[in-house]
């Protein structure tokens, strides 16, 4: 845990930097993991859930039976905990939808927009520890929405060859369309380029860990699309004097707990509040069971005493945080001060958590400084709009001399040419 009394604002810089990965020794794994795949298709996955996951299997399919005993496998409350959650992210995103809006720029020239879905889309699910089902609601509720009409899905098996119930419970319940037993670089590489069993999609979403990331960027050079770049998750809080150290340092570690990389970032404007948040860490740190991860992300976080509200979003900016916590008073009155930030949960009862299970926001969210020029993931992530115009006799009789004058001084006589023989065929 790293201390900073009113730091001064040249060490800033050093302050918001996240630590480097070594992404270069990556990428020769992945080129074989690629070629590997091209290859074998579904035999070389077969091999490395062999290989990384250490299980036998004969085949990446989840058969009906799997399907069946997963949903017996979840408790009604736990059912009871998805169906809630998925109605509210259905209605946050279903809201994003947008209404077509017809434009007469000029009389007579229309112009407008229209979603189309992204037909076939991936989502990868990472496995081990933590089994997120709560990303495939995150992902899969929007796909749907969008329309989208194939949602493949791929993440890896257990030992016993076996994948988590609640993943194939909310996966059935969200429309996704396929499942299959595979993970890590391998699986980014399989949806890229197609295998026997797993269609080849057009754009792949979902966390992983340093070989996922980099398959997923070296997908793009396939012409397939990603949801973002990736980076250990993070949270920043900035709390003042009203604010309650116990929630701060729940707040805190709910992300710390994500893995020995994640990031957290403590501000406060207030002393006492600063100095029982550090010993509210300690404490309930003790008591968690993910407490060795969690405490070596907190090696590696900031807590930074600084003299105002203005100055602590400041630094928020600068740092551009995935998850921004303001539990101080008054607010509202700071909002449109908040400019790089992936998702913002205001006052004292506003904890991530919620925001990363169900009250209806995307968690997908973008971390390590993409908020100065990311989204996270919403139902616009799931389509590709298309620009319509319609153009009337009368339409290009009003335009047509701005284009005519436009195309000569570019020297593209053909560009002129498309119109004049319009006007000319008017008069
Ligand atoms: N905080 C994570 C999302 C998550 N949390 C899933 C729990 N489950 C990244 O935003
Ligand atoms: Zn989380």
């Amino acid at each position: 845990m790293n201390k900073y009394i009113k730091p001064e604002r040249k060490i800033w810089s050093e302050l918001v930097k996240r630590p480097v990965l070594q992404r270069e020794k990556l990428t020769e794994l992945i080129i074989d993991i690629f070629n590997e795949v091209q290859k074998n298709g579904d035999k070389a996955l077969i091999e490395f859930n062999k290989k990384f996951d250490k299980t036998e299997l004969k085949n990446i399919n989840i058969s009906d039976e799997e399907m069946q005993n997963a949903e017996k496998q979840i408790s009604n409350e736990l059912k009871k905990a998805i169906l809630d959650a998925k109605e509210n992210i259905t209605k946050f995103h279903a809201s994003q939808i947008p209404e077509i809006q017809k434009i007469e720029t000029t009389k007579g020239v229309v112009c407008w927009r229209e979603n189309r879905a992204i037909e076939r889309i991936g989502i990868y699910i990472p496995g081990g520890t933590a089994p997120l089902f709560s990303t495939v609601l995150m992902l899969a509720v929007p796909a749907q929405l969008a329309g989208c009409k194939e949602i493949i899905l791929c993440t890896p098996p257990d030992k016993n060859g076996n994948i988590n119930a609640a993943i194939l419970y909310t996966a059935k319940l969200c429309g996704v369309t396929k499942i299959f037993k595979t993970g890590g670089a391998q699986a980014v590489a399989a949806m890229t380029l197609g295998t026997e069993s797993i269609p080849n999609v057009y754009k792949i979403f979902g966390p992983g860990n340093q070989y996922v990331v980099a398959a997923k960027e070296f997908a793009q050079k396939y012409n397939v699309a990603i949801d973002m770049p990736a980076g250990p998750s993070e949270v920043l809080v900035i709390a003042d004097e009203q604010a309650i150290p116990e929630f701060c340092a729940a707040d805190l570690l709910s992300q710390a707990e994500h893995g020995s990389d994640s990031q957290v970032v403590f501000i406060s404007t207030d002393e006492k509040v600063f100095s029982q948040t550090i010993e509210e860490t300690e404490k309930q740190l003790k008591k968690l069971p993910r407490n060795e991860m969690a405490k070596k992300s907190l090696e590696n976080s900031h807590f930074i005493l600084l003299r105002t509200i203005d100055e602590a979003l400041e630094f928020s900016n600068l740092y551009a945080p995935e998850h921004l916590i303001l539990a101080i008073k008054d607010y509202e009155k700071y909002i449109p001060k908040i400019q790089n930030a992936g998702s913002v949960f205001l006052g004292n009862y506003s904890c991530e958590s919620a925001g990363d299970y169900a009250s209806g926001t995307n968690h997908t969210l973008p971390t390590n400084g993409f908020a100065k020029n990311y989204s996270g993931v919403s139902l616009d992530s799931f389509v590709k709009k298309i620009t319509f115009q319609n153009i009337s006799e009368q339409g290009i009789k009003n335009l047509g001399k701005t284009i005519e004058i436009m195309a000569e001084a570019e020297s593209l006589s053909a560009h002129k040419n498309a119109v004049s023989v319009r006007l000319n065929n008017i008069k």
